[in-house]
Order: C-alpha cells, then sequence, then structure tokens
C-alpha cells in the first residue's frame, strides 16, 4: 500500500478550513487539521460537525450527483436519464444559441448563492454569451457593506480585530458563534471569556449576545435609529475624536444635524432599547480604541434600511477615530493577484448587453450605469470592485421577466452553487419563473429542489476533488486557499471546467479560457504577486501585510497626503455622491408599514425575522445527512416566552405562519422558546425534505416549511434608491397553533 499525505481544505462551509489528507493506495482515507495554513484551528475538528462530510460525499454513490442527467417526462417528472458529457454539453450549448439566436443573449439568466465556489468562471460565461443578468444574493448579503464602505472612505474595509490590542469590539447583526465555526469565532470567544469589551446588536439573546459585556436587542430594522444615537451620544459627550474628524472628515456638521433629529427618548421607544443601554454602548465604543466595528447578514436584509444603516456605521468608525488604526479598521489595499473583475472579463461586455441590465435604469449604484460611475472613482487608484456581484439584477425582476415577458423574455437559466427555490425571496414566484423557462440547467451536488426543476443536472466536483481559493471577490489584497487531495470521482467535474467546456462549444476562443481546469486558473490568478501554485499551496496565503493610517502618507508625486479616495479626499459623513445618485447626503431611516408604523398587534399579529444562522445546516444544505437530521430534526420558530403566552403558544407547539398580507399561504414550523424582543419571532430557513418523493407536486416537500414562501422581492426602488433589495427581516406575520385532526 502506498501512503501519501497531501495539503488540502475542508469546501463544506465558506471558511476553507486547512487539513492535512491521507491518501492510502490514492483514496482519502483520513484528514487531520493543519496547524501550519491559515485558518488553523486546533478545535475545529471537535467544534464543526460538517468536516466528516468531506470523506462521506467524495466516494458517496447515493445522495451525490455524480454523473449528466437529463431529465425525462415533463419538467419536474422526478425522472432522469444519464447521459454523457459529450451528449449533455452539445444539448445545452445549442438550446442556448437558438434561445440566445430568438430572444438576445439578455434571455439568459444565472443564479448563485453563498460562498460556495469561486463564480467568475460562471460570470465570464455571461459576458462571453454578452447577457447582463446574473443573480446572485450580493444585495442582501455583502453588497451593502462593500457599496457603502466604498462610497464612505472610498474603499471597502475589514474589521481589524486583534486579540492582544482590540479594546472593543462591537458585532452589529451578526452570530459567529452559529454562523462561524472556524478559528475567527474562537478568537472572540477567548476574548470575551477574558473579559474584553464586546457589544452585540441583535433582536435576539443569540450565542454571541450572550458571551456579550452589553447586548443591545433592537427590534428588526431600527438600526438606523439606533446608530444614530449613539452618534448622539458620543457627540453630545464630547467622546468624539476631534483630530481625525476636523482633519479627515467631511459633513461632520451634516452628519451631527441627522444623528440630533431624535432624541434618545425617540430613538429607544422605535428601537426598544433602553436610553441607558444606549449610552453605555455608546461610551463603551467611544472610549475604548482601537475599537473594531463588524456588521452582518441580520443587518443586510432590513430591506430599505439596509445601505442607510451602512452609512451610519462606516461614519460611527471615522468619528471615534478607528478608520485604518490596528486593532480597529483596516482600509483594504488592492489586490496585487488579478481582480474578480479582470478574471470576470467584464470589461468586455458590450453596451448594448449592459443596457439590458434589468436594474437599469432605476437601481442606483447596483446596475451598469451606476457600477461606471463608481468606478471611475476607485478606478483613480487603479482599484475595480468586482462588477459582476455589484450589478446582479433584482431576482424579482428576472423572475418577472421570465412569467411576462416584460421588458423582454427571460427563457433559460444557469444555476451554479444555488438552491433558488429554497433560498431566493418568493418561492411561489420563483416556481413560476420555473416554469415559463424553457432551459434550466443545474451546477450541484444533490438533487435539490431546484435540481429537481431542472433540465440537466450537472455533477459539480466538491471538496477534496477541486482546489480551494477565498479572495472575497478581490476587494482586497488577501486570498488564501489550497489544492486538491485527489481528482475528481465518478464522472465529478469541477465547475471552472464545465463552463469553459460550454463556452467553447458555443464558440468562445480558447483565449478567453487560457487555464484547462481550476488548478491553472488558480495558478494564473495570483501569478502577478509573484507567487507560483506550488508556493501558495504550501503557505496557503497570498498578498502583503497589512499597513495603517494611508490617508497620512505622502504621495511623492503631489507632495500631499494620499487623503482618502473620495471627492473631497475625506471621510464622507455627508455624501455628495450618494446625493448625485438620488440618496440624501446622510442617510435616514425609512419606516416599513407594518412593522414600524401601522403595526397591528392584534390576534396572532407578531413581526418575523428570518434565517438566523444554526448549526448544523448551511441555508438549504445538509438536510439529506441523518446524523444532522438527528441533531436538529424540525424546524423552528424562536420566540420570547412573553410573546409565546400572549399567542397561547408553548414550546415544542406546531405552528402555522403566514403573512399578514396573504393569510392563504401558511408554512410549518414548532416554537423554540428564546430570549429576544418580544412581539418578534424568528424562523429558520433553508428547510426541505430530502427524504420525500422527488419532483412535482411538492420537490420533496420544498413547500412545507420553506420560510421563502414568506418573503417578497421588493419593487419598485422606492424609498431606498441605492442597492435595490428585499426584506428577509422585519415581515407584518400572523401565527396560530395547528389544529390536531
Ligand atoms: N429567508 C431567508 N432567505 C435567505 C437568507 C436568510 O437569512 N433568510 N440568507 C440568504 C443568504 S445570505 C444566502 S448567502 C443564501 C444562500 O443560499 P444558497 O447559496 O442558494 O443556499 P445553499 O443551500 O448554500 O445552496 C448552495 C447549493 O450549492 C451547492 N454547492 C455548494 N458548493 C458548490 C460548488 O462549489 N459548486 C456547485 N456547482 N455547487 C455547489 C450545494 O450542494 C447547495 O445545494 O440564502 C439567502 N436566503
Ligand atoms: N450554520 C450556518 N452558518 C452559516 C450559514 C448557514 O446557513 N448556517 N450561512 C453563511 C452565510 S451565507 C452567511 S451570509 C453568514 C451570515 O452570518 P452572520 O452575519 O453571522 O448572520 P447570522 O448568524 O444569521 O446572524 C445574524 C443575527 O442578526 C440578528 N438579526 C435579525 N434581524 C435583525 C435586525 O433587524 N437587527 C439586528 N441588529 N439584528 C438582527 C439575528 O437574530 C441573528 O442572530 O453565515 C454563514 N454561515
Ligand atoms: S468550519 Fe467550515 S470549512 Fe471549517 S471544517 Fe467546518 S465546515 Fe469545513
Ligand atoms: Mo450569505
Amino acid at each position: 500500500m502506498t501512503t501519501e499525505i497531501k495539503k488540502t481544505n475542508c469546501h463544506y462551509c465558506g471558511y476553507l478550513c486547512a487539513f492535512d489528507a491521507t491518501l492510502e493506495d490514492g483514496r482519502v482515507t483520513k484528514l487531520t487539521p493543519d496547524p501550519t495554513r491559515y485558518p488553523y484551528d486546533a478545535s475545529v475538528a471537535q467544534r464543526c460537525v460538517r468536516w466528516p462530510l468531506n470523506l462521506e460525499k467524495l466516494y458517496d454513490d447515493t445522495t451525490r450527483v455524480n454523473y449528466p442527467l437529463r431529465r425525462k417526462g415533463e419538467r419536474g417528472s422526478g425522472q432522469w436519464e444519464r447521459i454523457s458529457w459529450d451528449e449533455a454539453l452539445d444539448e445545452i450549448a445549442s438550446k442556448l444559441k437558438q434561445l440566445v439566436a430568438e430572444h438576445g443573449s439578455w434571455t439568459v439568466a444565472s443564479a448563485i448563492g453563498g460562498p460556495h465556489a469561486v463564480y467568475w468562471p460562471l460570470h465570464r460565461f455571461m459576458t462571453f454569451i454578452g447577457s447582463p443578468n446574473n443573480m446572485g444574493i450580493g444585495p442582501i448579503c455583502w453588497n451593502p457593506r462593500i457599496w457603502m464602505d466604498t462610497m464612505t472612505y472610498g474603499w471597502s474595509v475589514e474589521c481589524d480585530f486583534r486579540p492582544g490590542l482590540t479594546q472593543c469590539l462591537v458585532l452589529w447583526g451578526t452570530n459567529p458563534a452559529e454562523s462561524d465555526n472556524s478559528l475567527f469565532w474562537r478568537n472572540i470567544a477567548d476574548y470575551a471569556r477574558a473579559g474584553g469589551n464586546l457589544i452585540v446588536v441583535d433582536t435576539r439573546l443569540s450565542m454571541t449576545a450572550a458571551r456579550a459585556s452589553i447586548w443591545l436587542h433592537p427590534f428588526p430594522g431600527t438600526d438606523t435609529v439606533l446608530a444614530y444615537a449613539l452618534a448622539r451620544v458620543i457627540i453630545e459627550e464630547d467622546l468624539y475624536d476631534h483630530e481625525f474628524v476636523e482633519k479627515w472628515c467631511y459633513g461632520f456638521d451634516e452628519f451631527k444635524a441627522a444623528a440630533f433629529e431624535r432624541t434618545l427618548d425617540e430613538a429607544s421607544e422605535l428601537t426598544k432599547v433602553s436610553v441607558e443601554d444606549i449610552q453605555a454602548a455608546a461610551r463603551t465604543y467611544a472610549t475604548n480604541c482601537p475599537a473594531g466595528l463588524l456588521s452582518g447578514r441580520g443587518v443586510d436584509q432590513i430591506g430599505p434600511n439596509t445601505a442607510p444603516l451602512h452609512r451610519v456605521l462606516a461614519s460611527l468608525r471615522a468619528i471615534t477615530g478607528n478608520v485604518d488604526v490596528p486593532g480597529g479598521t483596516l482600509l483594504n489595499e488592492r489586490p496585487t493577484f488579478l481582480s474578480e473583475m479582470e478574471l470576470e472579463g467584464s470589461a468586455d461586455l458590450s453596451q448594448e448587453s449592459r443596457e439590458h441590465g434589468l436594474n437599469e435604469p432605476d437601481c442606483g449604484i447596483q446596475s451598469y450605469r451606476g457600477f461606471a460611475k463608481a468606478d471611475a472613482r476607485t478606478a483613480k487608484l487603479g482599484r475595480h470592485l468586482p462588477m459582476r456581484y455589484l450589478t446582479s439584477p433584482l431576482p424579482v425582476r428576472v423572475w418577472n421577466a421570465a412569467v411576462t415577458g416584460e421588458p423582454y423574455r427571460v427563457s433559460a437559466l444557469i444555476v451554479d452553487g444555488a438552491n433558488p427555490l429554497v433560498t431566493y425571496a418568493d418561492t411561489r414566484l420563483v416556481k413560476a419563473a420555473f416554469e415559463a423557462m424553457d432551459l434550466i440547467v443545474d451546477l450541484e451536488f444533490v438533487m435539490t429542489p431546484t435540481a429537481q426543476m431542472s433540465d440537466y443536472v450537472l455533477p459539480a466536483a466538491a471538496a477534496l476533488e477541486h482546489p480551494a481559493f477565498q479572495a472575497m471577490g478581490g476587494v482586497s489584497d488577501f486570498c488564501y486557499g489550497g489544492p486538491a487531495a485527489c481528482e475528481p470521482q465518478f464522472e465529478r467535474r469541477e465547475d471552472y471546467v464545465i463552463l469553459r467546456e460550454l463556452a467553447l462549444r458555443m464558440g468562445d476562443a480558447e483565449e478567453n479560457w487560457p487555464a484547462k481546469n481550476l488548478t491553472e486558473e488558480l495558478a494564473r490568478t495570483i501569478a502577478p504577486t509573484g507567487m507560483s501554485w506550488e508556493a501558495f499551496t504550501v503557505t496557503g496565503q497570498c498578498g502583503n501585510p497589512a499597513h495603517y493610517y494611508k490617508h497620512e502618507e505622502i504621495d511623492p508625486e503631489t507632495g500631499e497626503p494620499r487623503g482618502f479616495a473620495t471627492e473631497s479626499g475625506k471621510v464622507e459623513l455627508a455624501n455628495p455622491f450618494l446625493a448625485s445618485m438620488g440618496a440624501g447626503r446622510t442617510a435616514r431611516f425609512f419606516p416599513v408599514p407594518g412593522v414600524h408604523v401601522d403595526r397591528d398587534e392584534g390576534d396572532g399579529c407578531v413581526t418575523m425575522i428570518t434565517g438566523a444562522r444554526k448549526q448544523p445546516y448551511w441555508a438549504s444544505s445538509y438536510f439529506e445527512v441523518p446524523s444532522m437530521r438527528r441533531r436538529h430534526p424540525k424546524p423552528t420558530v424562536g420566540m420570547s416566552a412573553a410573546t409565546a403566552e400572549r399567542l397561547g403558544l408553548a414550546e415544542g407547539d406546531e405552528v402555522l405562519i403566514s403573512r399578514q398580507d396573504t393569510p392563504e399561504l401558511e408554512i410549518v414550523q414548532y416554537v423554540h422558546l428564546e430570549n429576544m424582543v418580544d412581539g418578534v419571532v424568528s424562523a429558520e430557513y433553508g428547510w426541505w425534505y430530502p427524504e420525500r418523493r422527488a419532483g412535482a407536486p411538492d420537490y420533496s416537500g420544498c413547500f412545507e416549511s420553506n420560510v421563502n414562501l414568506l418573503t417578497r422581492g421588493t419593487v419598485p426602488m422606492d424609498p431606498e434608491p441605492l442597492i435595490g433589495t428585499w426584506i428577509y427581516n422585519g415581515i407584518p406575520c400572523r401565527i396560530r397553533k395547528k389544529e390536531r385532526e
């Protein structure tokens, strides 16, 4: 027997922990955490319940998709026929060509999900065929932060949490205790245990909030009001950093006026956070520098208040003097490896294609037109944000175009690393759009509900079978990852290889796809740094060490400090650029009807938040794994004991949840009592039942407990004119006990 040890990475969540794989006669038999590579965490193997999947799923010939499949019979019949790769790729290429010839290249849409794969191959494919319609979940996950930080500071930032240096850490709408098994959470947990100042802003007493020295619990979506209230205390009590504000901030007086628009009592009334807690948090944050402030998914999904909140958070970092200081916030550098925009080839997307983007003309910066304006600002520094993520059309518009043919017909969809039938807003509309399409191709590991509604399912290579790479869209000069441990098993292929093959069959030039596989492509990506792929696989990371206070550095050309890459050269607390895009010079809170104003508190009425992360699942993934289902068998809806009492509910009760505006549409979940704001319930997301019958009409029970039956894509853009968004947190609902027959 030959035994070999290879470096590789787990790929069962976005953190890509480093492992050493033992191979016996070429078969992976064992994994151990690799202490030499980022992000190493000795305890991950005990804490993370997912990593054993690496071995279980690699050779799985029952639940994995292992061969190209073509549907037999009607869509949703649940019947499949195994075909060869050549047949699959030839047929898909010829159908796509035909649809493009008939309806124009914009008729092809694509969908991605969370941080699973490298998505530039798909986006390069979309550029090649000339389609602007690459959907993603970016507008409700990641984009708001990237956009608002870049518009405020000139480029994106990172929370520079450093144990031993950071004096205060604010976690706003994020719960790494459950969303992040990796090194990052362990560092925070150690910091909190050692008595560090940890402020957690969360509607629920999450596992992270339970470790906090101060827990602020805003009513869903009122975070902008809360953030302004903190600013008010910091300014009123003269706790702000005068020197940084005078030298490096633009528009302080306007920002101050916006913060002083509401009294603390008014803010407390709206947010349901006490004045004392607001004051305590503001004082702790402002007087313990350096302080980090990190926001998360909870506040990326509060609809029209998402962008405004992120503007105020960016300003809070500035007035407390925490911008580009070690242990506070790091202003990122430009990547020295190839940027996402270069990898996507997005510069080649024609003007005509851009004009057909479904976010034109009214989605502020989240559109090709808006992106071009923003890009003109950062391009002066030789920097480009990832264009495809930051222009991705609102899914509701793509679905509507498929259903109604307006403004043109969307007839084909390529899904890569996503399960939109379960995870995108408005499941009913997604299903109707799928039904209206001529061609759906899904690159997948398992027969998800989305795969079940597709015409072709292509077997994607997963963890250990392909190299891992994380560069956060190329907004910083840091990337990490590692090599594959083995070749793809069965007939699985890398996503990159599948999309390259498809592009070549449709007539794209080989020179647009110079690398033959993902390893070569990643080697090409990091080549400009001077690092070889071989060297990368040893260290597992690439990029230059962080340095700080870059705004103060003297630019040799002008002899002046570099400043910030904004119109004023300063941090823009009042923002002329965003004003030119239709938003105010300072951020405003937008009360959501039925949630913040005219709230019905009558029979069974509650405000719902969704998708608070829990172990062991990840979005809609791993529900087919028996050990995980045993660990967490039922979808739960959390609520406080007081709320349960008002609703006549108790722990474990089976309940039906509906939106107040569509009472006929109900989902089933089970009550779980937890410490959270009264009048609010927290429903799980991602649920489907892989053990149930596949195919129409129920697609493995995907309409029973799936909370996205109750979420809606939002059009029109008004009142938030910048990104365009939808609401996952803060939905007027009704809840009632399910009566047993
Ligand atoms: N109501 C509500 N909805 C939400 C959210 C919420 O909080 N509430 N959160 C939203 C957020 S932030 C996100 S990111 C999304 C997540 O939504 P999705 O990303 O759509 O959900 P996942 O279950 O992670 O689906 C990913 C699918 O891709 C497959 N996959 C994983 N890796 C790869 C790969 O490398 N290649 C290929 N081809 N396939 C792969 C998996 O098998 C899985 O079926 O959900 C969003 N939806
Ligand atoms: N186990 C697991 N881990 C995951 C995922 C998963 O599905 N499962 N998904 C991955 C993905 S795609 C993402 S984007 C990240 C997200 O990771 P995080 O950003 O950490 O998101 P959550 O863990 O959902 O924590 C968000 C918190 O916001 C709170 N919240 C909800 N509404 C509001 C509000 O209006 N205001 C405030 N202040 N708080 C609110 C919720 O109670 C919740 O505790 O997690 C990743 N990790
Ligand atoms: S935390 Fe994520 S990447 Fe790390 S071992 Fe667990 S599933 Fe894998
Ligand atoms: Mo996400």
